[in-house]
């Protein structure tokens, strides 16, 4: 048997052809003599119709066997029909168990309302199967097929760097350590290190899709241990650069999923607002200022709070950036204003009070890098393999890290980021 249709590829224009459908019994319904299954696959649901006179013993048998979440496989004949769901039916000519559920089940793919968090993580394999779930990972793939595409149109060649390392990149604290044969290693918090390497090549622009791990302390519906950061790096270029690079980066994702993924938005009740072409940009004062005119006590050199994240999201709304950082504030790698060193050319794209990505011009020059490594309290030689890169001749360079997981929040309208990753690793959860 080979499967001819898809759910959604079927119309009641087809009445009389013949066709094979495979999938799960989302619901059964038994009407003494008649039987109604309805058969779920990737695309939506479509109803099977069994009136046992016109069917016969042996099919209604076998239809009278089918227990919810069996894959089934249904060769049958389309049977136009207004009193059905999407206008047709199928009438089975053959009917295949491929395989039984076991019962009860832990948690019922078509039930409206869902389990808690954790019981739906526990059972993500039968989570999955609810179209509403699919739906976010759905757009997600549109989401990273149209980075791609832009990525591809604008000159980058797409990289992967070791995840396996032997040095911090974002500050100290937030590490995996484990053990590599002798040696100290840890699991890598970002391709930071590797991308500005890459600038000494003349591969000039790259890009890489890959998993950062972070022994983030706290359990927030922001962080997670394992995400997926879709990393740039751009030789001979400035944070401008760098932000225009970002902004058409997810306006395009934005259109993409507005236009290709509209079954998926509904599904999920996002009414997806397309932003311009170009985001506003804040400054950190003005950040600040708006803060502490919402009550949020701030100091100029502070990191913004979550309560200060919180306070300016309101104000700002959509997707804006934040410039003009305090170099403290941010990684040694960061490049400081020539006309005044204590802000950097660093930036942070927001969307509301979430920080979807971070980036900034680097620090081309070895003295002023080695400089700024000792100033942040770090060693120079545990960067030595880095340092070196930036001897012999290392072009001015800029650059981001975006979160695809908090970017799948923004277009699927979620609010806990485990939504967004199918098997998310939080400081409580190592399984599935
Ligand atoms: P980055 O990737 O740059 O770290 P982020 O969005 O993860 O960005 P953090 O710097 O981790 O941001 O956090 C931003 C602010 O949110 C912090 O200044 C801190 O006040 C607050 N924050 C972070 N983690 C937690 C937490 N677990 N609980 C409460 N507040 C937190
Ligand atoms: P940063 O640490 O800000 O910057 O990370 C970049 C983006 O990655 C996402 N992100 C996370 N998402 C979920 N859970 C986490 N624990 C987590 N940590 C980070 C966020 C964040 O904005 N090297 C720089 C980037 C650069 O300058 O190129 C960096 O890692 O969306």
């Amino acid at each position: 048997w080979r499967r001819t249709h898809y759910s959604s590829q079927i119309t009641p224009e087809m009445d009389g052809e013949e066709v094979t459908i495979m999938g799960w019994a989302h619901a059964i319904r038994k009407l003494g003599k008649l039987i109604f299954i309805i058969l779920r696959d990737r695309e939506g649901t479509i109803q099977v119709v069994v009136p046992k006179q016109k069917v016969g013993e042996e099919i209604f048998k076998k239809a009278r066997e089918i227990g919810k979440e069996d894959v089934i496989a249904i060769k049958g004949k389309v049977v136009a029909n207004e009193k059905a769901p999407s206008g047709f039916e199928i009438l089975p000519i053959e009917i295949r168990i491929l395989n039984k559920a076991a019962t009860p089940l832990p948690l019922d793919p078509a039930e409206k309302v869902s389990a808690d968090i954790d019981t739906r993580l526990d059972n993500r394999f039968l989570d999955l199967r609810r179209p509403k779930i699919q739906a976010i990972f759905k757009i997600r793939s549109e989401m990273l097929k149209s980075v791609r595409k832009t990525f591809y149109e604008n000159g980058f060649v797409e990289v992967n760097t070791p995840k396996l390392v032997a040095s911090c990149t974002e500050g100290g604290t937030e590490l995996f350590p484990i053990s590599y044969f002798e040696k100290e290693a840890f699991l890598g918090q970002s391709p930071q290190l590797y991308k500005q390497m890459l600038m000494g090549t003349g591969l000039d622009r790259v890009f890489e899709i890959g998993s950062i791990f972070r022994a983030e302390e706290h359990n927030t519906r922001r962080h997670l241990n394992e995400a997926v950061s879709i990393d740039v790096e751009m030789a001979f270029c400035d944070d401008r650069d760098a932000m225009e690079m970002l902004e058409k980066v997810v306006y395009n994702a934005f259109m993409d999923i507005y236009e290709n993924r509209k079954k998926e938005l509904e599904l999920l009740g996002v009414d997806l607002e397309v932003p311009n072409e170009r985001f506003d940009r804040l400054t950190y004062d003005e950040a600040i200022d708006i803060a502490n005119a919402k009550g949020v006590e701030l100091e100029w050199g502070d990191d913004l709070s979550r309560a200060a994240e919180k306070a300016i999201g309101e104000e700002m709304g959509g997707l804006y950036f934040i410039v003009d950082w305090p170099t403290e504030t941010r990684p040694f790698y960061t490049m400081p204003n020539e006309k005044d060193p204590k802000i950097c050319k660093a930036f942070d794209l927001m969307y509301k009070d979430l920080e979807i990505s971070s980036g900034a011009q680097r620090i081309h020059l070895y003295d002023l890098l080695v400089e700024r490594i000792k100033n942040q309290g770090l060693n120079p030689e545990g960067f030595g393999s880095y340092l070196e890169a930036f001897k012999y001749g290392m072009p001015p360079h800029a650059g981001w890290g975006l979160g695809a997981d908090r970017f799948t929040m923004v277009l699927t309208g979620q609010e806990n980021i485990r939504e967004c990753v199918m098997f998310p690793r939080d400081r409580q959860r190592l399984t599935p």
